[in-house]
């Protein structure tokens, strides 16, 4: 029985091919897992969980299929999808997981984030994120219509567009202290995240002992997840 890890699917109408993989990937790998975690931006975008579309209809139903099947689902909110709420889990038989959250994999006490509040040089980002993760905020946004808040949402992508073409490569990646400081603090020795879109094992030594940081792909060209079996962790990709 296997443990999946993926983040960053970035759900959106624009990209059919990736809901469709996504699909296939619930209906032939996660079908033999014990759990899945999707750790942050597994949507583009989320205005609240009153939002239908014909692309969050059939995810739900998906993910629904899956639970019913045994499978344990999952969701830690990432930058983008940050107004998930417990209606939608509850629908889809999930678990909204804390950032951070700590679990127990191959025996090992491991960090699961989404990773965007480990990237700490990035102060407009840093600023963006206290404003929209304070409850009064989500309180007045998820208090608007429907419409009002889709407009509002087509602005933000916009404005943030244009900021992130303006922006160094290496601001939009975590901050070595910052890392440090999280697993030092959670006492663990193995962080597993997703946000920068840059998959890799990086090992590292934390206080005199041996710690690994693995880093999640996002699902563009190519989608990815980390499989943790009893004794093996593997980041796996696949041509979507
Ligand atoms: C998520 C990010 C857009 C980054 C705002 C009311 C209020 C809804 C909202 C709209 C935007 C989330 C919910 C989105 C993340 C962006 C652009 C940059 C850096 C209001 C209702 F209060 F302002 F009126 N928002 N969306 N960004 O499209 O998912 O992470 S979003
Ligand atoms: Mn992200």
């Amino acid at each position: 029985m296997t443990t999946l890890f993926i983040s960053d699917l970035h759900l959106d109408e624009t990209r059919p091919d990736i809901t469709r993989a996504f699909f296939h990937f619930l209906q032939t790998t996660a079908l033999k897992a014990k759990s899945l975690y999707i750790l942050g931006d597994f949507f583009e975008g989320w205005i609240g969980d009153d939002d239908t579309s014909d692309l969050i209809q059939s995810v739900k139903s998906a993910l629904a299929t899956l639970k019913k099947r045994g499978v344990a689902i999952f969701i830690m909110h990432g930058n983008r999808d940050f107004l998930i709420g417990s209606s939608f889990c509850s629908e889809v038989g999930a678990t909204l997981l804390p950032d951070p959250s700590v679990i127990s994999l191959c025996g090992e006490p491991t960090l699961l984030m989404h990773g965007d509040s480990l990237c700490t040089d990035d102060h407009a980002y840093m600023q963006f994120r206290t404003m929209t993760r304070d409850p009064v905020w989500q309180h007045e946004a998820l208090s608007k219509s429907l419409e009002e808040r889709r407009a509002i949402a087509q602005h933000m992508r916009m404005a943030s567009n244009e900021a992130n073409s303006n922006k160094a490569e290496d601001i939009m990646d975590v901050n070595a202290d910052a890392v440090s400081n999280i697993m030092q603090q959670h006492h663990c020795t193995r962080l597993i995240h997703g946000h920068t879109h840059r998959p890799y094992r990086h090992q590292l030594t934390i206080s005199h002992q041996k710690a690994e940081r693995i880093v999640l792909g996002d699902w563009d060209s190519k989608l990815w997840y980390l499989e943790a079996s009893d004794n093996s962790l593997i980041l796996q990709s696949k041509p979507l």
